[in-house]
Parts: C-alpha cells; structure tokens; sequence
C-alpha cells in the first residue's frame, strides 16, 4: 500500500511521520478485522459495563478496538495526540514516548451495535497536523484538535464486511485495497473510485421521519413516490446502520446519505460526529466527486467547537444531493 501511496504522493516519501502514521493505522485495522473475524469465538461480543460521552453503552469490542489503535500509534514518533469517539478527553502521548507533528481523531468501530448480528462494521479516521510546535504532550491542548475537515492530511476508513476494505485519500483521489488474510496484505484494487453523479438509491433511518426537517421529509417522500411523483423515477432504500458501509456503497455505487436534525434534539444539529466522522467521510465523498453538506454549509468547512460536537449530514452523488439543497431546501 505504502508503495503506491509514496508513488502518488510524493511528500510522503519525504515524510516518515506521516508514511508510519498510515502503515500502522493500516495495520491497527488488520488486527481489528482478524478479531471480528472469530466473532464470539474469543468472547468478545456483546456490551460492557461503560458509558461513553456520547452516553451510548459501549460494546466490548469498541473498547478493544479504541486500544488496539492507541497502542500501535501511540509509540510510533508520529503523533503529538489522538481523539477517540470512545475517549471523553483528547489522548496526551505518554512522556516516554516521542512527540510527533500529527493529531490521529478515530472512531474505532463505526456501528458497532451491528457486530452481534454479524452486518458490517468499520474504522474511520482522520488525520490532522499541529499547527504550532509541540515539544512534547504535556503542552497539547484541546484547541489543536478542533480545525476545519478542508485540514485534514488524509482521512479514510477500514470497512470489515465479506471482504475487508481499506479506503484513504491524501487529497488527490481515493484508493481502495483489499486486505488479502493469506498473504497478510493489502492489495490495490481501485486507483482512484469515483460515485456517479446520478442516483436512485436513498439512505436515512426513515424511522425518525415525523422529527425530520420539511424539507428532508418532502424529499423522502416524493423518493417514495418514485415514477408518480414529481422526481420521475422509481427509488430504491438502503440504511444499514454503520456510516461507513454505507458511505462505502454510495462511493462504488452511487446513492445520498442523509443523518439531518432531528426534533427530538432540536439543540443539537444532528447524531453524528463532526470531528471524526462527518469530516473524513466527507473529505473521501468529496475526494471521490461527490458533495458532503450539513444542509447550510459545505461540511468541510464547519469551524468546530468541541472535539466530540455533532453535525448533520446530507452526502453523495452531486446531483442528488444538489436536487435536494436547490429545490427542497429553498422551498419549504
Ligand atoms: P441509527 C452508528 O452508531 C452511527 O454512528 C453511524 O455509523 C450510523 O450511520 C448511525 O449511527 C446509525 O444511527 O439511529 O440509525 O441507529
């Protein structure tokens, strides 16, 4: 992988930091697909006795997962700290370790409700620099985190499903490899995937449709009208409940993703987390010739505020996702 990756991107063969950094978040993601795939073998499904600040219970696996990546970065030279969805406060690298210039902000297992009925769970990560000289840790704080997703060096995700997919952009495409668990490697497979701009394939959790904005729920509901309503053509529905399987079909494949605000929060924009989700899944949409909005701004332009805050999510083919912003957005 760290081959093709130099030969696209000359800066990283320059940068033993940041070609480290990739190689061993790899790696964490081939130590979490081998776990999952003994399932309840090793005793590990199911919930544990935790909270996270989400205050969503954890699975015992999310905690697994967040370990496994903090222990192989952690040592490596390349970070000056990490930010976890299972982690409430920002992670300092121990004083025995060296500092590095990157901030790695993860959710170690992206819909981790779905490991105990065997669906398709994933890793997303993000990968941001300091922007200021940090000597060691101890001087880290938590405003080095919260910057804009246009920063971000490389952004991708792990998707363990039938196959385990290793997905990353550095800012000029997105490359897809498959993890061969004979071979113990990853193996290129999409040099630069690129979702069509047209779609007919819907994601939203329409379950919440009587808290959805007007605008969202006139646009699902006209989808459902397909050929008899007013967008003329028929619509199909997929919602899995992992973020990234579903980014991951809408790349290949084309389609619109939408987690919006809801009523049942109105304070807050939306379940998602900017940070660490909505961010580099948007940088890989966008990456791959789609558009990623909260419904008022490119989401890679949202200032943050706090490291674990939310967002709303509108992605995908550009077409549909414009359709939606220019017609219904502006209308009800
Ligand atoms: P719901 C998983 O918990 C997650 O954060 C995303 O991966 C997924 O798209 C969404 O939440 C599912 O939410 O409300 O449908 O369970």
């Amino acid at each position: 992988m760290l081959e093709f990756l130099s030969e696209k991107y000359t800066s990283l063969r320059n940068d033993a930091q940041l070609s480290n950094l990739i190689q061993n978040i790899a790696k964490s993601c081939q130590k979490i697909s081998n776990l999952l795939d003994k399932g309840d073998l090793n005793n590990v499904l199911g919930k544990s006795e935790n909270i996270n600040i989400q205050g969503e219970v954890q699975a015992k696996l999310d905690i697994i997962a967040n370990n496994i990546i903090i222990n192989e970065n952690n040592f490596i030279g390349s970070l000056a700290g990490l930010v976890s969805e299972e982690m409430d406060c920002f992670y300092k690298i121990p004083d025995n370790y060296k500092t590095g210039d990157y901030l790695l902000l993860f959710d170690p297992l992206d819909g981790s409700s779905n490991i105990d009925v065997n669906i398709s769970v994933g890793t997303i990560f993000s990968i941001l620099k300091v922007h200021r000289k940090i000597k060691n840790s101890k001087e880290l704080i938590s405003n080095d985190f919260l910057q804009p997703g246009i920063n971000q060096i490389a952004a991708g995700y792990a998707i363990y499903g039938p196959q385990t997919s290793f997905v990353i952009s550095l800012g000029n495409g997105v490359h897809s490899f498959i993890l061969d668990k004979e071979e113990k490697r990853l193996v290129l497979t999409n040099e630069s995937m690129k979702m069509p701009k047209d779609t007919n394939e819907f994601s939203i959790n329409s379950s919440n449709s009587r808290y959805w904005d007007k605008f969202i729920y006139n646009y699902v509901q006209d989808c459902l009208r397909g050929s008899d309503g007013p967008l003329s053509k028929n619509y199909n529905m997929r919602w899995t409940g992992s973020m990234v399987a579903d980014v991951h079909r809408i790349i290949t494949r084309g389609g619109i993703f939408l987690y919006p605000w809801d009523s049942r929060n109105p304070n807050i924009p939306g379940k998602l987390r900017l940070m660490y989700e909505a961010n580099p899944m948007s940088f890989i949409v966008e990456q791959a010739g789609g558009i990623a909005s909260d419904g008022n701004k490119r989401i890679l332009e949202i200032l943050p505020n706090e490291l674990h805050q939310r967002a709303s999510v509108i992605l995908g083919s550009s077409n549909e996702v414009n359709r939606l912003l220019d017609c219904y957005l502006n209308t009800y």
